[in-house]
């Protein structure tokens, strides 16, 4: 019999679909369309099982679209600009140019292995200059819509990298990239404006049911909606107002003193002469200190009181000013009114500085001692003059209409998200496409002189200073405007630029006087199926919703969204770990497929965990699932050799072969199901091992095979293996007799009568222990099944009186005895 060769059949399938070019995707057809997508790769090293858990997913849904009639765009490509490939290319004294594409050929070297089903003809690579140019138009785009700007300010920076970073790049304080503690510095910086699009990119958030709801949940976090209301509170003596922002202007007669942030202007306008020493000297102290830790919640409340007094403009009382650590500058309007009664920080600071706690909200049921903790929940106003009362929400409501009507407040909206700061002091990263001449000032690089080119000799090394600073010939340019002399921006974009529009260049890779056509993307977006890593919720996954719907806005694009659905995989882990070179646990793919073979990697992959669960490699694993294949492979060209020796019947089936048939139908309707709802390709592959195991008790243990079922099988087994394990069912099909490629066959039907069971297997239970077994007609009446239930064990419960019997339809029957 033939036996199973991996090593042979793998690479000789993959240059048959290469070849014939059977994934490469027209651009359009008659088919549906369905645009099957995965996060692409930074090439900063080779790739491990992590991430080929990711392309193993994605192929899967890619081959089963195209057998069920669709038109399927699968693409790849290379994330290649950027602190990774740098990082690493440093680390390696190695050009990051040539880092990078080394990279690039082994991991699409190690990608061909796995037989992935991508459109190779598509490939993008995001530091070319023909991919670089078209993100730098769309730096343009942004700057010409008035939505991206120059501006200084306090900004995150890496010591390591020696970088800028966004704040969606600092986690925890620590930079995303290497981990080292963000500090601040005040420089003058790029940004785009996504602040504009924050009440869009969550009204969008609601319509993306296909959207995992923690990764929707984590966005609507990071752009953090607050409703409530600016307030004016003017300052004794003075013709200053202080304006604050609040969430709890229900909460306005509790107010016992004032804080303003530390960066705020205000702090030095209404200091006193008495006052300024101390002050000066809290704010050189704050100065030092680490931004995150000062404003987290733990940290100790400090503050210094300026001296000066507010009126409150609800009470006429007057409430003491104080510059406070906790209060940030960058949010709301960076000063509060201050609670101590409803809010535990401004509570804590009450307590180290002695300010009185007055309550005016208290629990609808209940007391509640303010000097203990603050309240913050909703309840009745109290000790609030004229709203007294009123419940919390309506207490919002009519303070705010109040302060409206007296002009002295207004409803506002915050949003805790940030403009994205996309500008590096990093030299591998797309030129921000401006100049900077002496008479015109900022001066954009016209469309038709893109892309600006990054030069390949210069020093790399991060000083903290943009590398592209020191190239004088890169430097020096013509004003667009003027013609007199200018400097080029020296500065590269974050890679996330990259990468917020990639998804749009695969429909048409190789254009060269557009960066895509807009009727094709329209075709072809938003992708239908979205796979990657939950790790860039708030990262590449909000850049890229912000630059569609810019895009769209634009007139480029006819969609707001382009993710219509998003599927989050699980990590892999070794030896409890997350894998990395430092820990030495990784597992190479490579080194499976040398192995196992790429068939048995993709199976194991996809069979030991449910794909959106974290999991353990374990070599068992992978050599069970290894063993497997044999089996199934043993199996199926023992019905080979039945079938080319005649030892096989033409006849009626017999009730074993009935049942073998229903087996088979009902695996094609649950993998079918397991698949469409909702990737279970764990239980779809254990049900392909459970039949594995009939249809060898079928082949062992009967001596007159039927030759319409064997071949039925052989048919369904290799359709149903095709998406996860292609080359051996490449193979079967091929030695099966068929003239068709696999890959081009349709997705098999169930047949719903061959599901009909005739008989059923119930157990039967003695006081709710299983006693026996029951092989009843699956149409068999329920008196009918208890009496045969009764006869099964009739000598256990001789002698005994049955109180009950419990009937669990299919399932089993109870016999309750005394
Ligand atoms: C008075 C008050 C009373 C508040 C009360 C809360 C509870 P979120 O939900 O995060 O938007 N706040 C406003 N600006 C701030 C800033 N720049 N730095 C630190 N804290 C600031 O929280 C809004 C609340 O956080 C605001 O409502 C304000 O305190 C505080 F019982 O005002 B509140
Ligand atoms: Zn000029």
């Amino acid at each position: 019999m033939k036996e199973y060769r991996p090593h042979e059949i793998e690479p000789k399938w993959q240059k048959v679909w290469e070849e014939r070019g059977v994934f490469t995707t027209p651009q359009y057809s008659d088919k549906p369309k369905y645009y099957a997508l995965v996060m692409f790769p930074y090439p900063s090293g080779t790739l491990h099982v992590g991430h080929v858990k990711n392309y193993v997913i994605g192929d899967i849904v890619a081959r089963y679209k195209r057998m069920q009639g669709y038109n399927v765009l699968h693409p790849f490509g290379y994330d290649a600009f950027g602190l990774p490939a740098e990082n690493a290319a440093i680390a390696n004294k190695i050009h990051p140019k040539k880092w990078t594409f080394d990279n690039i050929n082994t991991i699409r070297g190690q990608i061909k292995k796995l037989g992935i089903s991508y459109d190779w003809s598509r490939e993008v690579i995001t530091c070319t200059e023909d991919y670089y140019k078209w993100t730098q138009w769309i730096f343009l785009k942004l700057y010409e819509a008035g939505l991206a700007y120059k501006k200084p300010g306090a900004v995150n920076w890496c010591p390591s990298c020696q970088t800028v970073l966004a704040n969606e790049q600092v986690k925890d304080g620590k930079c995303e990239r290497c981990g080292t503690p963000v500090t601040m510095k005040h420089l003058e910086q790029w940004y785009f404006k996504i602040t504009d699009y924050a009440e869009k990119l969550l009204e969008g958030l609601d319509r993306l049911e296909g959207w995992p709801e923690h990764v929707k949940t984590m966005q609507r976090n990071w752009i953090g909606k607050s409703t409530g209301a600016e307030i004016d509170f003017p300052v004794e003596g003075t013709d200053k107002k202080i304006r604050i922002f609040t969430t709890r202007p229900d909460t306005i007669y509790g107010v016992t003193f004032m804080a303003v942030a530390p960066e705020s202007p205000l702090v030095l306008e209404l200091v006193t002469e008495d006052k300024k020493a101390e002050v000066e000297a809290f704010l050189a102290k704050v100065a030092l200190e680490d931004r995150f830790k000062r404003t987290s919640l733990e940290a100790k409340k400090e503050g210094v009181f300026l001296g000066r007094y507010a009126i409150n403009p609800l009470t006429g009382e007057r409430i003491p000013i104080y510059v406070a650590n906790y209060i940030l500058y960058e949010y709301g309007t960076g000063a509060i009114m201050a609670v101590p009664a409803h809010d535990q920080r401004d509570h804590d600071f009450a307590k180290a500085y002695n300010l009185p706690i007055r309550q005016v909200i208290k629990p609808y049921e209940g007391e509640w001692n303010v000097e203990e903790k603050a309240y913050e929940d909703e309840g009745i106003m109290v000790n609030s003059g004229p709203f007294n009362g009123l419940n919390s929400k309506d207490g919002i409501e009519a303070v705010i209409k109040f302060l409206e009507e007296k002009g002295i407040g207004k409803r506002s909206v915050q949003y805790k998200l940030r403009d994205w700061l996309i500008s590096r002091q990093r030299y591998w990263g797309a030129p921000i496409p401006v100049v900077y001449c002496q008479k015109c000032g900022i001066v954009p690089v016209p469309e038709d002189e893109l892309p600006v080119r990054l030069p390949e000799d210069v020093e790399f090394l991060p000083t903290g200073q943009s590398p592209l600073m020191l190239s004088e010939e890169f430097k020096a340019t013509k004003c667009p405007k003027c013609g007199g002399p200018a400097q080029r921006e020296v500065e590269t974009m974050d890679t996330f630029v990259d990468s917020s529009w990639y998804f749009l260049r695969y429909v048409n890779p190789r254009l060269d006087d557009k960066p895509f056509d807009t009727k094709d993307v329209n075709y072809w977006l938003p992708v239908d199926q979205y796979i990657g890593g939950v790790e860039h919720a708030v990262l590449h996954l909000l850049y890229s919703r912000f630059i569609t719907k810019v895009l769209h806005d634009l007139g480029y694009v006819g969609f707001d969204e382009p993710f219509e659905n998003l599927f989050t995989q699980g990590m892999i882990y070794k030896d409890g770990w997350k894998m990395s070179k430092s820990k030495g646990n990784v597992v190479s793919p490579d080194d499976m497929v040398e192995k196992f073979g790429a068939d048995t990697l993709r199976m194991y992959i996809l069979f030991m965990a449910p794909p959106e669960k974290d999991a353990e490699w374990n070599d068992a694993g992978i050599e069970g699932v290894h063993r497997f294949l044999r089996r199934l492979w043993n199996n199926y060209y023992r019905i080979l050799e039945l079938l080319k020796s005649g030892q096989v019947e033409d006849r009626e089936l017999n009730k074993e072969e009935r049942q073998l048939r229903r087996k088979l139908h009902a695996m094609i309707k649950k993998i079918k199901e397991d698949i469409e709802g909702g990737f279970k390709f764990n239980t779809a592959i254990a049900g392909l091992m459970e039949f594995n195991n009939q249809l060898s008790d079928y082949l062992e243990s009967s001596n007159s095979f039927h030759a319409g079922l064997l071949n039925e099988i052989a048919e369904k087994v290799a359709l149903i293996l095709s998406p996860f394990a292609p080359h051996m069912a490449e193979e079967m099909w091929h030695d099966l007799g068929k003239q068709t490629l696999i890959v081009e066959e349709k997705w098999p039907d169930y047949d719903p009568s061959a599901l009909i069971e005739e008989e059923i297997t119930m157990v039967v239970q003695v006081n709710g222990k299983v006693r026996g077994k029951i092989v009843v007609p699956a149409e068999a009446a329920e008196e009918e099944i208890k009496s045969e239930a009764l006869k099964n064990v009739e000598k256990l419960i001789a002698g005994k009186s049955v109180e009950k019997v419990v009937y669990v339809p299919r399932k089993l029957v109870n016999i309750v005895v005394k």
